[in-house]
């Protein structure tokens, strides 16, 4: 399956939540179903104020501004080797099986990857972990429960200049005690790639489930405040008829959407474009 077909295939459901709004036949219609497609009640009062000027097409200016919301600059960064790629986020949302595919992705693009299992704080996260990195045969360092997650990722990196990885790839936990808990241990470990690299790690990807709705970009903005995200990745689209999520996301945190997850295997991570996102879910 071509990655165009899986993308279209994983957005099927919100597709059809996406054609109420061009059945609507009033403003009062066309209100509905834009909440009901998941945009938020900003956009949907800031697209319904504009497409009562807007006398022409519809689906051509849905389809114009969708994207223009979605199109969020975005250049990687590369400061030096080992380039350091943090996934963070609430739990359950799927950082460790994104870390996987990532993994696999930058490997299959010729890099030399190696994990960082800094999830010291939940039962299991490093055995999970370590099953996809046999899988896709990547190194990993593994962890045990309750050690210093900052530590992990000092050592890791350590570990990949020794050996000469070029990527460092960091699952980190999702639950501790507190919230501020977290922001915490995750600004140890910020604190500690600053140390190790003298700059910032490269990427942090912070993972929404599209599932959550608007409760994720509210946490999101936490995320951004507290540790800084240089790129979105929602995860969940397939199933779900929450798709439209997206646009919300991006509008309200104006970060960029970088990957979207689509299943639970390996490969399914797709590599984000707003033109292709917008037409998988527009047209016919
Ligand atoms: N359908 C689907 N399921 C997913 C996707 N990504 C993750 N999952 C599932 O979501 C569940 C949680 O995923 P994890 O990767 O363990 O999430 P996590 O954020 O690491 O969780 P914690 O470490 O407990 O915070 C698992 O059952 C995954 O298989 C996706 O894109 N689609
Ligand atoms: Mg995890």
């Amino acid at each position: 399956m071509s990655i165009w077909e899986k993308l279209k295939n994983t957005l099927k459901k919100t597709k059809e939540k996406f054609k109420r709004i061009f059945l609507s036949e009033n403003l009062e219609e066309l209100e509905e179903a834009l909440l009901s497609a998941d945009i938020g009640t900003q956009l949907t009062q800031k697209l319904i104020e504009k497409s009562k000027k807007f006398g022409g097409n519809k689906k051509e200016f849905l389809k114009e501004e969708l994207i223009n919301i979605l199109s969020i600059p975005y250049k990687e960064r590369f400061f030096s080797l080992p380039k350091v790629v943090l996934v963070i986020g609430v739990n359950g949302t799927g950082k460790t099986t994104t870390v996987g595919k990532l993994a696999y992705y930058y490997k299959n693009r010729n890099h030399n990857v190696i994990i960082a299992s800094a999830d010291t704080y939940r039962d299991a996260a490093t055995e999970q972990l370590k099953v996809w990195a046999e899988k896709i045969g990547v190194e990993i360092i593994l962890s045990q429960k309750g050690q210093d997650a900052a530590a992990v990722v000092f050592d890791t990196i350590q570990s990949a200049q020794k050996r000469k990885k070029d990527i460092v790839l960091v699952d980190t936990a999702g639950r501790l005690h507190t919230r501020k808990e977290l922001i915490e241990e995750l600004k140890k470990i910020v604190k500690v790639v600053n140390k190790i690299k003298n700059s910032e790690p490269e990427e942090i990807f912070l993972i929404i489930d599209a599932t959550v709705g608007q409760n994720g970009i509210e946490q999101a903005k936490i995320f951004k405040e507290e540790i800084g995200v240089t790129g979105i990745i929602v995860t969940k689209l397939d199933g779900t008829a929450k798709g439209g999520i997206l646009i919300p996301i991006a509008y309200e945190l104006k970060l960029p959407i970088c990957y979207v997850g689509c299943g639970e295997n390996i490969d399914d991570l797709i590599p984000f474009s707003p033109q292709d996102f917008v037409k998988a879910i527009l047209e016919d």
